[in-house]
C-alpha cells in the first residue's frame, strides 16, 4: 500500500511516569507512516482524495499537547486510534514516538516506542433460538455497531434453520455480519461475550438453547488456534446456516485454511462430498 510520511515532528508535551515530567514537560519527536491509496489523488491531482499531511501534523500536535499520559505506549496507542477513527482514508498507521530528553540519567540519543495499527475485516455469525430471536440478532448487530473501533459494513438476511448438533431444541434464526474493526481477535471475542451477556445468555448446556450466540468466522486471512479461540471458526465449512448467509454478503471471501471461497464451500457442503 502507498505511504505518506511525516518525519520527526517536534512537540513539547508532558507525558511521563515521573511527576516532574508532567509539570515541566519535554520534547517529543513523532514520526508517522500513513498507509492509504494515493492513486486517485495522484491521478486527479486532488487533495480531497488523499490525506492532508499538514492537517495530520497539527492533529498530532493537538493530541500530544492536549493529554497527559504516563507511558509512551499509551500516547502511541491512543493517537493511532484517534487517527484511524477520524481519517476515513487511513487504512493503517505506523507511529514512532521518541523522547530524546528522557530522564534516564545516562547519555543516550533517544528512547522511543513504535507501533503499527490498522483496520481489520471480520465476519461474525449470529444465532438465536430463544425468545424474540429477531430482536436478539438485531441487538447483536446494533451493539457491535455502537462499539468504539467497530463498524458494521454488511448484514445478511436472517434465516430460520433446523438445530444442528443437539437437535432436540427450538429452531434457530441465523445471520452473518461483516465488520471493520480496530480490535484484536481476543478483544473482539471479549466484546462479543459482553454483548451475549447483555442478551442474558446463560451457558448451561454446550450447544444448547441460547438467546444470542456471536461467533467470529473469519478475521482478515488470519489462522489462529488458541484454547478459547479458533479462527477461522472450526465448524464453519460444515454449517449451511453459516455459509448461506455468508454467501449472501461475501460469496468470494476465501477460507484461508481450505483455500476455498464461501460459495465453493457451500456448494461442496450441499453436494455432500466434503
Ligand atoms: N448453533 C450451534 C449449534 N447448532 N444450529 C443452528 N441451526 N443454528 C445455530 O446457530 C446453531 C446450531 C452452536 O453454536
Ligand atoms: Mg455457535
Ligand atoms: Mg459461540
Amino acid at each position: 500500500m502507498d505511504q505518506i510520511h511525516i518525519k520527526n515532528l517536534e512537540i513539547f508535551a508532558k507525558h511521563g511516569v515521573f511527576p516532574e515530567e508532567n509539570v515541566l514537560g519535554q520534547k517529543f519527536v513523532v514520526s508517522a507512516v500513513l498507509f492509504t491509496s494515493t492513486r486517485e489523488a495522484g491521478q486527479k491531482d486532488d487533495l480531497t482524495k488523499s490525506i492532508h499531511y499538514g492537517e495530520v501534523s497539527h492533529q498530532i500536535r493537538r493530541f500530544l499537547e492536549g493529554h497527559t499520559y504516563q507511558l509512551l505506549e499509551t500516547v502511541a496507542e491512543r493517537l493511532a486510534e484517534e487517527l484511524l477513527l477520524e481519517l476515513p482514508l487511513l487504512e493503517k498507521v505506523r507511529l514512532e514516538i521518541q523522547k530524546p530528553w528522557a530522564p534516564v540519567g545516562l547519555p543516550l540519543k533517544t528512547v522511543s516506542v513504535e507501533i503499527e495499527r490498522g483496520w481489520h475485516t471480520a465476519y461474525i455469525a449470529l444465532g438465536s433460538n430463544m425468545g424474540d430471536k429477531k430482536a436478539y440478532l438485531d441487538l447483536g448487530v446494533q451493539r457491535i455497531q455502537d462499539t468504539r473501533g467497530c463498524e458494521v459494513t454488511a448484514v445478511s438476511g436472517y434465516l430460520v434453520t433446523e438445530p444442528y448438533g443437539m437437535v432436540d431444541q427450538d429452531e434457530f434464526l441465523n445471520g452473518v455480519m461483516k465488520i471493520r474493526t480496530l480490535l484484536t481477535p481476543e478483544e473482539l471475542l471479549d466484546r462479543l461475550h459482553e454483548v451475549e451477556q447483555e442478551a442474558k445468555r446463560e451457558r448451561v448446556v454446550h450447544w444448547g438453547p441460547r438467546t444470542l450466540d456471536l461467533d467470529i468466522l473469519l478475521y482478515d486471512d488470519l489462522i489462529l488456534d488458541q484454547e478459547e479461540l479458533h479462527i477461522p471458526h472450526i465448524e464453519m465449512h460444515k454449517r449451511e446456516f453459516v455459509l448461506q448467509p455468508l454467501c449472501e454478503i461475501a460469496p468470494y471471501v476465501r477460507h484461508p485454511v481450505y483455500n476455498r471461497t464461501a460459495q465453493e464451500l457451500l456448494e461442496t457442503l450441499r453436494g455432500g462430498s466434503q
